[in-house]
Parts: C-alpha cells; sequence; structure tokens
C-alpha cells in the first residue's frame, strides 16, 4: 500500500520529490488511520491555492457574499472558542507532577490510545488535503516547516492567508525530520457542515513527536495546526535551545513628525487590545499574534512574525477605532468572516458602527443548530442570543493592509526595542509604565492578570492569572519558562537591551467608566517610542518610571488636538499601592507552588514589595498621586 491509494499520479509526484521519509510516513499513518475517500497534496502554485480556495465554497465550508473575495464561515454552534478543557500535553504518566498545576495533561499511552481511536474513521466520505507550509519567513534561521493533513477545506483555506507557503521549504528540509506536524479532522458533520461528536473533540500536544492531533472541532484556535497548537510546540522547542517564542506582536511605531520608526512586541491575553495596539493608526504592524525572537551576532533580539496574516477579532471593529481594519474588511479582497451575522450577502458583526443598521433577520453562527436567525431568539436557558458570537472574527493578509510593514518577511527579522505587557485590569495598574530593568520586566510579564473574556469558553469577567500572555500555551513548567526569559536576557548586548513596559487600557474611575478612549494607547506607544530614544524624563514610582504631565499633554495636543487634564493624569496615574500589594502576595503564592522558579524572579518581586511598602510609608497613604512623586 502506498500513496496511490488516496492521492493522483501528479500528487505522489509532488510528495515523493520531497524526498522526506517521514513526511511520506506520517501522511500513510494518518491517511490509513482516518480513512478519507481521497487525499489531494497542495504544493505553493496559484492553482493549487485555488483549488483550495473553490473547494472550501463547492463543500459549503464557506459561503461567498457580495463583494468579491469576501466569505463567511461558520463554526459549530458548540465551538465557537479555544477549548481549554479537551486540549492536553500528553506526558509519561510519572512526569505530571513536574509541569505545574497550569498545564492540562493527560498520560500520553492513555491519550494516544483514545485519540488515535476518535480519528479512527474519522475522515470517512471526505478529502484529506496535505498543505506544506513554513512558521516565520522561508528560508530563515527562524523558519520552521509545518506539515498540516486536514478534512476541512476552511481549515487548509484560511492557512493559506494566515501562513507562508511553505513546499519549497520542505525541499529544502533536504530529508530532515526536524518538522512540526498537525493533524485535524472536524470528523463526522451534519448535514448543515457542523462536526457531529463534539463530545468526543480531542486537541493532543505530543511534544514527543513534535506533532499535534486534533479531532472533532472546528473553531480556528483549535483546528488551525499552525496557530496555537503550533506555538505549543515552538514554545518546547524554543525553551530547550536559546531562544524565545511568544504569543506577541510585532508593530512599528512611528515618531510623530520624525522619519524615525521604533519596533515593539506586545503580549496581552485575548481580547485584550492586542491586534488595536499592533494596529494604532499611523504606525506598521508586522504581526498581530505569534513572535519568534533570536540574538543575533550584535547581540540585539530580533523577532519575526510567525505568520503572514490576521486571525482578529471583530467585535468593535468600526471606521472609529480601527479604521485600518474596517477599511481592509469593506473592501473587495480575500477575507474569511466566521461566526458573523449575514443578510442579503452582508457581514455584520457586534460593535460595527451603526447598531440600527442591523437586519433583524439573516443566518449567523445559530443558524445550524436553531435554524434561521431572527432578533430575539434564545437559547435553551431561555437567555437571548446576540446576532454574532464576541468571539466572530475575520481572516486577512497582511499584505492587503495599508500599514503593513516592509519588514514582513525580512528573513532576519527586526530590531525589538520595546515590550509591552498588558491585561485586563479595572482598578490596580496605571495604564502605562516602565520597568526599571530586563529583570523586573519578566517579573511584570510573569504576573500579568487578566479579567477573563469571551476569547476562551468559559465564564467572562473572572480575574484569572496570565503570565507573558502566553499561559494557556506553555507547554513547559513555569519555571524552566521564567529561565528562558531570564537567560535570554543575559544573552542580549547591553546596549541592545529593549525597555519593557506595562499597559492597562481598561482602568476605570469610581463610576466603573474606563478613563481612557480606545486609541488613547497611541499616546502610550509614542511616549515610549520617545523613551527608548532617551527623550523624555520621567517619573519613578515604586512600580517603574511614569510619564510626566507636561509630556503627555504635548502628545496628546500633537497626535489628536486633544486636551489632557490634570485631574485625569492624577488620578488615572495614582500608584495604588495596598491593590499592588496584595498583586504582590497572588503572584508569589503561584509562583512559590511551582517547582524550580529561578531565585531572580523571588529577588525581584522582594524589590517590588520593599519598594511599595516603603513608599506607603513615606507617603502615609493607600493612593499615591504622581504630584507626591515628581
Ligand atoms: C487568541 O485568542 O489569542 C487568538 C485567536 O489569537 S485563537 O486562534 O483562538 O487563539
Ligand atoms: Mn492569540
Amino acid at each position: 500500500m502506498g500513496l496511490e491509494k488516496w492521492l493522483n499520479d501528479r500528487d505522489v509526484q509532488k510528495v515523493e520529490v520531497l524526498k522526506n521519509k517521514k513526511v511520506i510516513a506520517v501522511i500513510e499513518e494518518f491517511l490509513s488511520l482516518c480513512k478519507p475517500d481521497k487525499a489531494v497534496a497542495i504544493d505553493d502554485s496559484p492553482e493549487d491555492i485555488d483549488y483550495v480556495r473553490q473547494l472550501s465554497i463547492d463543500l459549503g465550508e464557506e459561503i461567498k457574499l457580495e463583494k468579491e473575495g469576501h466569505t463567511v464561515h461558520y463554526d459549530s454552534y458548540f465551538d465557537q472558542a479555544r477549548d481549554k478543557a479537551n486540549t492536553r500535553l500528553l506526558v509519561p504518566a510519572a512526569e505530571k507532577e513536574k509541569f505545574g498545576s497550569h498545564i492540562n495533561t493527560k498520560d500520553r499511552d492513555e491519550g494516544l490510545e483514545e485519540v488515535l481511536r476518535i480519528m479512527d474513521g474519522a475522515m470517512r466520505g471526505k478529502i484529506a488535503i496535505i498543505r506544506f507550509f513554513c512558521l516565520g519567513p522561508t528560508n530563515s534561521r527562524f523558519s520552521i516547516s509545518a506539515l498540516q493533513i486536514t478534512d476541512s477545506a476552511y481549515v487548509a483555506h484560511s492557512e493559506d492567508l494566515l501562513y507562508r507557503k511553505g513546499y519549497e521549504q520542505f525541499k529544502r528540509l533536504e530529508g530532515s525530520e526536524d518538522f512540526f506536524y498537525l493533524i485535524h479532522s472536524a470528523g463526522e458533520l451534519t448535514d448543515k457542515n457542523v462536526t457531529k461528536n463534539i463530545d468526543d473533540r480531542r486537541i493532543y500536544i505530543d511534544l514527543e513527536e513534535d506533532r499535534v492531533l486534533s479531532v472533532n472541532n472546528q473553531y480556528a484556535g483549535n483546528s488551525l495546526g499552525l496557530k496555537k497548537l503550533a506555538l505549543r510546540l515552538a514554545i518546547n522547542k524554543a525553551v530547550n535551545e536559546d531562544w524565545l517564542t511568544e504569543h506577541m506582536f510585532i508593530s512599528a511605531v512611528h515618531a510623530l513628525g520624525k522619519e524615525r520608526k521604533t519596533y515593539f512586541l506586545g503580549a496581552f491575553p485575548s481580547a485584550c487590545g492586542k491586534t488595536s495596539t499592533a494596529m494604532v493608526p499611523g504606525n506598521s504592524i508586522v504581526g498581530d499574534d505569534i513572535a519568534y525572537l533570536r540574538i543575533n551576532e550584535n547581540g540585539e533580539i530580533r523577532a519575526v512574525n510567525i505568520e503572514s496574516g490576521i486571525f482578529g477579532i471583530i467585535k468593535d471593529v468600526s471606521p472609529e477605532d480601527d479604521p485600518e481594519i474596517y477599511k481592509s474588511l469593506t473592501t473587495p479582497n480575500e477575507t474569511i468572516f466566521s461566526n458573523i451575522q449575514i443578510t442579503d450577502g452582508r457581514p455584520y458583526w457586534l460593535g460595527m458602527g451603526d447598531q440600527a443598521k442591523i437586519p433583524e433577520t439573516g443566518i449567523n453562527w445559530t443558524s445550524s443548530l436553531l435554524g434561521e436567525w431572527e432578533a430575539g431568539k434564545k437559547d435553551d436557558d431561555g437567555n437571548e442570543l446576540m446576532f454574532a458570537h464576541p468571539n466572530s472574527r475575520y481572516t486577512i493578509r497582511i499584505e492587503e493592509l495599508d500599514n503593513c510593514d516592509e519588514k514582513l518577511h525580512n528573513p532576519d527579522g527586526v530590531k525589538v526595542s520595546g515590550i509591552l505587557y498588558g491585561g485586563r485590569d479595572s482598578d490596580i495598574s496605571v495604564p502605562f509604565y516602565e520597568t526599571f530593568s530586563w529583570n523586573h520586566g519578566v517579573v511584570l510579564g510573569a504576573s500579568v492578570e487578566s479579567e477573563t473574556t469571551s476569547a476562551t469558553l468559559g465564564k467572562a469577567g473572572v480575574r484569572t492569572h496570565q503570565p507573558m500572555a502566553n499561559l494557556d500555551f506553555i507547554v513547559v513548567p513555569l519555571g524552566k519558562y521564567l529561565e528562558a526569559h531570564f537567560d535570554f536576557g543575559r544573552m542580549v548586548n547591553k546596549e541592545h537591551r529593549p525597555l519593557i513596559f506595562s499597559t492597562n487600557y481598561f482602568l476605570k474611575d469610581e463610576n466603573g467608566k474606563y478613563y481612557d478612549a480606545i486609541l488613547d494607547k497611541k499616546i502610550w506607544l509614542l511616549w515610549a517610542e520617545a523613551r527608548v530614544h532617551g527623550e523624555y524624563d520621567a517619573i519613578k514610582t515604586p512600580i517603574g518610571y511614569i510619564p510626566k504631565y507636561e509630556d503627555l499633554v504635548k502628545l496628546f495636543k500633537e497626535a489628536f488636538n486633544k486636551d489632557y487634564n490634570r485631574e485625569r493624569y492624577e488620578a488615572e496615574f495614582s500608584i495604588r499601592v495596598q491593590k499592588l500589594l496584595d498583586k504582590v502576595d497572588r503572584i508569589e503564592t503561584i509562583f512559590r507552588s511551582e517547582q524550580d522558579v529561578p531565585n531572580e524572579f523571588f529577588e525581584e518581586l522582594e524589590k517590588q514589595r520593599k519598594r511599595l511598602v516603603e513608599a506607603k510609608e513615606k507617603h502615609g497613604t493607600d493612593i499615591i498621586p504622581p504630584s507626591r512623586m515628581e
């Protein structure tokens, strides 16, 4: 039995040309197991890519919309976000303890037995699509080759928008076994094209084989192997080598009225303003989700976007708040919308601007389960449903955007001068500050907390610990992950060490109103960019450096022609000492329960605590306004 059983001669040839025994073995193993009717091997040619695009429409996985190139895809009603419960790391039973409480593990032997059983015959009646991709720019020291086999044309198509084609890259492997492989099956489908056996949804990560097996699911965060599944494999690889894989955007901040631009990375949990920070008007974007970081021969940190597209949250994309994305989503180009409302071929989403325009009927994310959409429709518990899911998304190529940065595909990445960490925090941290050092920045990143949102299944609004906004994907013990961060900092040449900043866009006043408008983040970024170049003085506080009032006034004026009043500054930049001390305690408790957390971590945390206690004593108050620290 060989590849001919599923592939035509031309496609057999495509695979054989790669001269890679492991590629052939993986294809044979999983096609034999999943039993598709046939399979196709897709290379980098426009004809092959077109085939996938058309197949998704022919199979009904995507529906064409009014505008050229626009389509919509619906996931199962029950599969609208990343499925944490069923995403598990396969580990040898004896090693379970060392992975810590944050990792959802499963005994490897049992897990493999289970998932392979579920995958047996999962592709029956379907076409398996074999695709070759490259994570990171091709032909670069960052490149990681990735083989995807899926029975979903939507998955194969959206990966084409989101990742770089890698068939030629696989040739460069010259038979090496050093690649990731991701097997996905949406499983048996209903006549409405949604996964039937949702209870058998499994996403199992197997570090031993650098592979992920995913079955009975459709939402991209669960099904697209190259996204959050390969991210986990890459984190493991990076930590065991000498580089980092982070859940970070890459974006260039353009100084006002100057030619200068400076690259920043930013880590934010889902739905905390990550894409919109990367997309701030006037700046240019390299990536919005995942970065690989390596140190070059000059001791600089260089970063690449491992993706080449955006799978972004569409909720609240409006002409005012996200002008670049809004423009792209309303222009004919290749775009996949997911889980929004469609009426007469037009897309409607939450927060798109004028809500009065939303039609009362159409199809949406509930239609496959509950029939045509009609305003007022309720779920089984009697709760009124929304016309679009809050985690609805759009998928586009970054190159479609006017603000795409010219270095997107640079094999050497971009030089990283600043790193931002932020979460959804309504009452503790100031909107923006600069940490004192790399190690202080690592502690900041490790201490990110965020109130939950709709981007993962479960209750929204609960404060959770989200180290480096990467927790869901860290498949190594937390201590080991932190050590990799400290080590990485030591390898950077002092002159090139980036500044690390904290952001919080979600601070609220005593009436529950946000202090900041959505686009105010541009001001903090401009300040950070100037700080990298040594341009502003700052106020030293117990948690780091905060901007001076006069500098912000000037920036608000220059960037927005807006006034920024002293009262707001005093309120939002006040240091809330007791709340910060409580947070230090919470973070310490978490990390004390983990194994092998480096000493630097606790030392730095202790310094933070001491500064806060001293400030509290000195000022005799719990809340210290900036004017008292100048
Ligand atoms: C995120 O939620 O962080 C995303 C989308 O980038 S997902 O594919 O769901 O991970
Ligand atoms: Mn993400």
